[in-house]
């Protein structure tokens, strides 16, 4: 079990974009374990590699309440998406900051497994919000960016503001 250090915004390596993996290898593996555990602590539903400075298209997923039921996507890609829904999002690399985003209600995905074999997905509602939020850190976005300049300035003030505090504590 290691839990991994998450990168708070606006840490640039946040905005770095992800790689394609070529072979799922035993590192990779290895990451993928490591990036469940560290989701499972934080606690959250979701991570993708870029918010633990790994800059590979590797994304885990558990919204159950059981913390039963893990997702592996490697290389996602989303084939189908329709209709729209407003979910409250939170990110695990924005602690505490709450704000309505507008996503696609429905999708259909295509990843590979841990195992590196191809599977297709159809997801609705907030399976849906979550694959989309992680496939958007891939491509090194965070979820306040879709936000108006003015709320996202305010919310970057208040990141800096409270890493500071934490830092003279
Ligand atoms: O734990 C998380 N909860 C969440 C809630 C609503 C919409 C998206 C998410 S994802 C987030 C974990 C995270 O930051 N993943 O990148
Ligand atoms: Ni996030």
């Amino acid at each position: 079990m290691a839990v991994l250090n998450i990168l708070n915004y606006p840490d640039p390596r946040l905005h770095k974009v992800a790689a394609v993996v070529h072979v799922v290898s035993d590192k990779h593996k290895k990451l993928i374990r490591d990036m469940a555990d560290t989701m499972y602590q934080a606690p959250g539903i979701g991570l993708a590699a870029t918010q633990v400075d790994f800059h590979e298209r590797i994304i885990v997923i558990d919204i159950s309440e059981k913390k039963n039921n893990l997702h592996v996507l490697v290389n996602p890609e989303i084939i189908e998406m329709r209709g729209e829904q407003i979910c409250e999002e939170g990110c695990l690399s924005v602690p505490g900051i709450y704000e309505k985003v507008k996503r696609s209600e429905w999708i259909k995905f295509r990843a590979l497994d841990i195992e590196g074999n191809p599977y297709e997905m159809e997801a609705e509602g907030l399976l849906a919000v979550c694959v989309q939020h992680e496939m958007d850190h891939l491509l090194g976005k965070v979820f306040v960016e879709y936000l108006s300049p003015l709320k996202r300035n305010r919310i970057k003030s208040k990141l800096v503001k409270q890493k500071k505090q934490k830092l003279i504590l």
